[in-house]
């Protein structure tokens, strides 16, 4: 007989309990005996996303400098809180504009290779992809309870009256969302009245799982349980349908108390991602709401304001107090005044915006991009820089690497929080995506893998970052052309030249750096041909598993690979077949073996079953080489590259000899060849075990040499190795490692 019970007392410190009481008879007595064993607890994930607020419109990053200079600002004291208890990352990155941000959140894939990867009216009928794995997908199949509340922009029409579901693959709820009060379609978004909202769950038979109901507070009107501020939804003014933030909020408000009151009982953690429609334009809508300026009323500047600024500061001082009110419910679930049901300490807090602040009156009353370059849709920084904070109390404190109270200039792009959040739940990380878990920083624990460069797109323009640099040059046609004429400058840039800054320096993107450094101009430059952007409209990674079953057949032929379609409505949007390429996901399954005889390339692949590598045969895996639990990459003299890193997974196995450019984890077995190192143009972190095997001895080896990288992190698990009767001890250098006969 079994029992689960979580133990909050401990969870702090020690993780979960799991205390199994067993009940065993003996002797005429029945003795209860209590086991604990602990597991790392997993963060709660709430994730407040705004639309369009520029990178300068919070306290820390210029807003409190306007302040004290007098001059007229915006007020957000409960990200401002937030940010002192938690981190600023002042390079913080989304996308140009709101479709590609919210593609790349979902699935961490960047614009090079996720599906929607511009504004597109018909977005809503072909954006994410059934084979798509959203932040939705991974943590309710981790064991989270999700919700998603406001614009989503994709899978249903833009009918104001009658909106209908155009993309099932495409919803919320097709993507593990449980509770959910959205918009499906940007256009519809386009204002905050809409007359009715889609939400789950619905009742039984709804198409998608989605019910339209009206956008509406009258469940939360003259109810003390619901504060009346911001919203006001109590005052007889306050206009139907309602404001639909408000509506978001209070659902969030409302899976925030209650399964903050579950995780409590039962330790199912939770995830909830508020992407509010503010302060996206309409602005002038808020003027219709009860009390909209009443944050500024003593504001002395606020009359001075145009009306589009002044709109534009009451609807961000808005959702911050939306924000305020769903923060207080981390800290007190039931509402009682009294903390100890806090759940606050446990749970991840991100809050960030899709893309920059738009070009207007705000921009330049308010400098809400922060003195940054460009504005929204734009390839420079106010385009694409975006305000970002973590707060996490549990792991992020005042003695913690990543400190509480800091601005950090740690480069966080959107792509990255699906894989973070992967790691904190203890999810898989879905293969081949762009983006970099940053758990090991959040929480100070294991090693941070390296984020090497981010990638953006406009309709004419793609970008590199790196580091302190930032290559930015017109798109070209796979030939070489120019791929349309050039947009007329914007910025006081020549969108058709070449432009190299260095941020540390000029974050503002003054100096223009091509010439002075033409080396680093052309090793970019090829980086971001490689990742894709080039490529047409629509273009995106592709999902293929293997077909060629367990004989050996050949990586590179086509008949061994499960065709892609993406098609939706008896219309395709896209057809991958053929031999693996650059963009492919590809999966080797359980079971399943293939052999390398020629050069092979893949975005990513994954082995669960078996693969050789030949002899003179290269396999690239450009994103990421994944050997699963129980798989296995025989290197028969082969190559293996990755722009990133090879991943030998707990239970997997990589053995033989050969050359890997590129990184490489183990936490599985390396088997290594006596007699041909394992040659790493790369760095190698350790832990797993080392075997060493092969069927002929050539000659009598007491001393040898099994692997050489460019630098080694780490140590196997086991102390020695038994060889061909003899036992070896293993010897460390930082670039080799040698076996040494007892
Ligand atoms: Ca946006
Ligand atoms: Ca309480």
């Amino acid at each position: 007989m079994g029992l689960l019970l979580p133990c909050k007392e401990s969870r702090k410190e020690e993780g979960w309990c799991l205390i199994i009481m067993q009940f065993t008879l003996f002797l005429g007595l029945v003795l209860p005996l209590a086991y604990c064993i602990c597991e790392v607890p997993r963060p709660n994930i709430l994730y407040l996303y705004v639309d369009d607020l520029g990178w300068g419109s919070i306290g820390p990053n210029g807003q409190y400098e306007r302040r004290d200079q007098g001059l007229p600002y915006v007020l957000t004291p409960n990200l401002d809180r937030l940010a002192k208890a938690g981190v600023n990352f002042r390079r913080g990155y989304g996308c140009t504009v709101c479709s590609p941000a919210r593609s790349s959140q979902q699935t961490g894939f960047h614009q090079g290779y996720t599906f929607a990867d511009r504004n597109d009216p018909d977005n809503a009928k072909k954006a994410i992809r059934a084979e798509d794995v959203t932040m939705g997908d991974a943590l309710s199949k981790a064991g989270y309870v999700t919700g998603y509340w406001g614009k989503w922009g994709y899978g249903g029409s833009k009918d104001m009256q009658n909106p209908t579901i155009d993309n099932l693959q495409t919803l919320p709820t097709s993507h593990g969302y449980q509770f959910v009060v959205a918009e499906l379609h940007h256009v519809r978004a386009h204002t905050f009245f809409q007359p009715t909202l889609w939400n789950a769950p619905a009742k039984a038979g709804s198409i998608g799982g989605l019910e339209l109901k009206p956008n509406s507070m009258r469940k939360f009107l003259n109810n003390k349980s619901y504060p009346n501020y911001p919203a006001f939804q109590n005052h007889p003014k306050y206009p139907k349908p309602a404001y639909c933030d408000d509506v978001y909020a209070f659902a969030c408000l409302d899976f925030v108390r209650s399964q903050a009151t579950q995780y409590n009982r039962t330790g199912k953690p939770f995830f909830g991602l508020f992407a509010a429609q503010i302060p996206h334009a309409p602005f002038a809508e808020v003027q219709k709401l009860p009390n909209w300026d009443i944050d500024y009323k003593e504001k002395t500047y606020f009359t001075k304001l145009s009306p589009q600024s002044q709109q534009w500061c009451a609807m961000v001082t808005r959702i911050d107090a939306h924000f305020g009110n769903i923060l207080r419910a981390l800290e007190d679930p039931n509402g009682d005044g009294d903390e100890s049901d806090s759940v606050a300490d446990d749970t991840l807090v991100v809050f960030q915006s899709d893309n920059g602040g738009p070009s207007g009156e705000n921009r330049e009353q308010l400098d809400a991009n922060g003195g940054l370059l460009g504005s929204k849709g734009s390839i420079y920084e106010g385009g694409i820089r975006v305000p970002t904070i973590i707060r996490w109390p549990d792991k992020i404190t005042r003695e913690s690497k990543l400190k509480a109270g800091s601005n950090s200039e740690l480069i966080l792009d959107c792509s990255d929080l699906l894989p973070t959040f992967c790691e904190l739940a203890g999810a898989a990380i879905p293969l081949g995506v762009s983006g970099v878990s940053l758990a090991p920083s959040l929480t100070g624990e294991g090693k941070q893998r390296i984020r090497d460069f981010l990638i953006h797109e406009t309709k004419g323009q793609a970008s590199i970052i790196r580091s302190r640099y930032k290559f930015i040059r017109p798109k070209h046609e796979p030939n070489g052309s120019r791929k349309r004429k050039p947009s007329s400058k914007k910025d006081g840039k020549d969108p058709d030249k070449w432009q190299l800054y260095d941020l540390h320096a000029d974050a503002a993107e003054v100096n223009n750096l091509v010439k002075e450094r033409p080396q680093l101009v052309r090793e970019l430059n090829d980086l971001l041909t490689s990742e894709r952007v080039d490529e047409p409209v629509g273009f995106a990674n592709t999902y293929h598993d293997w077909r060629g079953g367990s004989a050996h057949g050949a990586l590179h032929a086509a008949s061994n690979w499960t065709e892609y379609r993406y098609e939706n409505d008896e219309i395709t949007y896209m057809e991958e077949k053929g031999s693996p390429k650059l963009s492919w996901c590809g999966a080797i399954n359980l079971g399943d073996s293939a052999l390398a005889s020629k050069d092979t390339s893949f975005l990513a692949l994954k082995v669960a079953g078996s693969l050789t590598i030949q002899q003179d045969a290269q396999v690239n895996a450009r994103n990421e080489l994944r050997v699963m639990e129980k798989g296995c990459v025989n290197l028969a003299g082969g190559s293996l590259f990755s722009q990133r890193w090879v991943e030998v997974q707990t239970g997997g196995m990589l053995s033989g000899h050969g050359q890997i450019h590129a990184a490489l984890y183990n936490s599985g077995s390396l088997v290594l060849d006596p007699e041909n190192p394992l040659l790493i143009h790369g760095p190698v972190h350790l832990s797993g075990s080392l075997r060493v095997e092969k069927a002929e001895r050539k000659r009598n080896l007491d001393k040898f040499v099994v692997l050489k990288a460019e630098s080694i992190v780490g140590k196997f698990t086991n102390a020695e190795v038994s060889f061909s009767g003899k036992s070896y001890s293993i010897e460390y250098t930082s670039k080799e490692i040698t076996l040494i006969v007892r």
